[in-house]
């Protein structure tokens, strides 16, 4: 049989293998599972208009599947690689995101599906960070840290190989895609055992927590899998009341009738035990549970005004750790987001969402000239808002410190550089803005040709 898979379908297939074996690495991401879905049937069952618009964009069915995780490389080669093996299973590098600003010695990507459909399929993301051993003071031991990651290779020969017949062929075949699953989860696994002695782990420690933990072992092993939920105030209380140790406030925007962009929180990385090529034994916290919240994707101009308010609220109360407290720091996002609007209608008129557009088979046929606002008021084209497919950065830099014990306040201040992240990946990353746009004006113009037909 010469039938290819989809590219599709083989992110399905890896994405529930990635999930089968992040379960039982870290049985407490099971307990999340199980959690979210719960909240998720409860806020079904009792808000039918939600689950009509999830209907209506598509994303009722991918629910349940809805994954994201996160992955440190260490190498400009590492990350090109990854860019490819990605590559097989349709997703694609969206957005860059610099995290030095928060004191961290990384930027970052997301590979994540790019079509509507493909994103209703299985919409599996990946954050992928690249260590940026020159951001660190000292330049000794960044030399050192490249000589021990030079050595080693995190895809298998296998992997590599299929990898090629997948880009020379235009994609694999079945028996060949399940071959290529399996040895793509090998890049993701946990190694209790370190490829270093105690003494480097410990220098490497000193420089930055980070590092450690991109640089000791043998791949970028899979730190978290988020599931999606649809209530993260109530799942972060079940959290709490089942003693998973969480994270003090949640990422993102504060709660709102609307929701926007993405809301976030995890529970803290466990404490696992590893050992040393010199034999002596001891712990390492690396990996962590989260879930996430997601609303409505914004507009340059939406994004704009959401950053703005952020750092209103940041700035006025410290940062969430501070003294202040989560308590106060949720009353001044709160305050600060007042000032944008909180129903559908507003965020459209003043172009501050992207939406989707269907059209209503049932309606008459729109009449000559007829304006968009006209046919939407009269029921012909329903207008959804799209769905944030994306990551945030002060968010993120918030995930990351939550998991990290030392020395996460390195001032690097702002280094971003998305021409060097992008000569390491080997292609341009693409820009969230533009996908969103396009997804708009295709289903308009769908929707449209379809009311005149
Ligand atoms: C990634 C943290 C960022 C998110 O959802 O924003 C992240 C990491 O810790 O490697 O996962
Ligand atoms: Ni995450």
């Amino acid at each position: 049989m010469t039938i290819k898979l989809s590219p599709d379908n083989i992110r399905s297939h890896f994405s529930s293998a990635m999930s089968e074996m992040y379960r039982s690495e870290v049985p407490l991401y099971q307990e999340l599972i199980t959690l979210v879905e719960e909240v998720n049937n409860d806020i079904l069952a009792a808000n039918p208009e939600l689950k009509q618009q999830l209907e209506k964009t598509g994303e009722l069915n991918r629910l349940n599947v809805e994954r994201h995780g996160a992955i440190r490389v260490g190498t400009a080669t590492e990350l090109n690689n990854i860019r490819r093996l990605f590559a097989v299973m349709g997703m694609y590098p969206v957005g860059y995101y610099d995290l030095s600003v928060a004191g961290l010695p990384v930027h970052s990507t997301a590979f994540r599906p790019t079509a509507k459909s493909s994103l209703n399929k299985n919409p599996f993301r990946i954050f992928t960070s690249l260590l940026r051993l020159e951001l660190l003071e000292d330049q000794e031991l960044a030399q050192k840290a490249e000589r021990i990651l030079n050595r080693r290779q995190i895809i298998t020969d296998r992997a590599l190989a299929l990898i090629e017949i997948a880009e020379a062929n235009n994609g694999l075949l079945e028996t060949e895609a399940n071959e290529f699953v399996q040895e793509a989860l090998e890049t993701f696994r946990w190694h209790s055992q370190a490829t270093v002695s105690s003494e480097t782990y410990q220098e490497l420690l000193r420089a930055h927590s980070l590092v450690a933990d991109i640089v000791s072992f043998r791949g970028p092993h899979i730190n978290h899998l988020t599931p999606r939920t649809l209530d993260i105030d109530l799942a972060q209380k079940k959290m709490v009341e089942k003693n998973m140790p969480a994270k003090a406030t949640i990422e993102g925007p504060p709660k709102r009738n609307l929701a926007i962009l993405l809301r976030q929180t995890a529970f803290k990385a466990l404490t696992e035990n590893i050992s040393f090529t010199d034999g002596i034994n001891s712990t390492h916290t690396a990996r962590f549970g989260e879930i996430e919240q997601r609303g409505s994707a914004l507009t340059p101009k939406g994004r704009k005004l959401y950053d703005k308010l952020l750092n209103a609220a940041i700035n006025q109360n410290g940062n969430q750790s501070s003294k202040e407290g989560p308590e106060q720091y949720s009353q001044a996002l709160e305050k600060a987001f007042e000032a944008f609007p909180s129903d559908y209608a507003s965020l459209a008129k003043e172009n501050l969402g992207f939406f989707e557009y269907h059209a209503n088979k049932q309606a008459r046929k729109p009449k000559q000239d007829e304006s968009i606002e006209a046919l939407i008021e009269t029921g012909a084209l329903i207008c959804s808002p799209q769905t944030y497919e994306d990551f945030l950065p002060v968010s993120a830099a918030g995930i990351f410190h939550s998991n990290l014990d030392s020395n996460a306040g390195a001032d690097y201040t702002n280094k971003a550089n998305q021409k060097s992240f992008e000569e390491s990946l080997g292609c341009q990353v693409i820009s969230e803005m533009t996908l969103y746009k396009e997804i708009e004006e295709k289903s308009l113009r769908e929707a449209l040709s379809i009311l005149k037909d």
